[in-house]
């Protein structure tokens, strides 16, 4: 069994600076889960758009506020402390922090650890 505590994370290079976004990523590809949890700080006042074009991912707000906005049909989604989005049909969309937002994120297939947006909100399909 694996314990993974947070400070064991902060400040290692599985500590990633994504600008709008800090994730510190607890359980990688490495660990062999068959997916990764990541404990992400989203910055307050930032819009970022995403569309994980390769991969699933369940995010759970547990501080904070702000919205998500799905481009398939321009819905705007609360988004607050205790809510779960999953985006099912790997939905582009543009996440907004009013406040800052710490969230729990579970990606299928897992983030093999580096990962930072491209210029179209993807990450990179795993070829291993
Ligand atoms: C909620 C979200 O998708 N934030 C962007 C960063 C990503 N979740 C990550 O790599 O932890």
């Amino acid at each position: 069994m694996k314990v993974v505590k947070l400070t064991d994370i902060i400040g290692t290079e599985q500590d990633i600076e994504g600008g709008n976004w800090n994730s510190r990523r607890l359980i990688l590809k490495k660990d062999g889960m068959g997916y990764s949890v990541h404990d992400t700080i989203i910055r307050a006042g930032t819009e970022t758009h995403i569309w994980y074009q390769n991969h699933l991912e369940a995010v759970y707000c547990i501080e904070g506020e702000g919205e998500v906005v799905t481009l398939k049909d321009n819905k705007v989604h609360p988004i607050s402390k205790d809510t779960l989005y999953a985006l099912d049909e790997h939905d582009e969309h543009l996440l907004r922090a009013k406040t800052d937002m710490r969230m729990v994120c579970v990606f299928n297939p897992p983030i093999t650890g580096r990962e930072v947006h491209d210029e179209n909100g993807v990450y990179p399909v795993d070829e291993d």
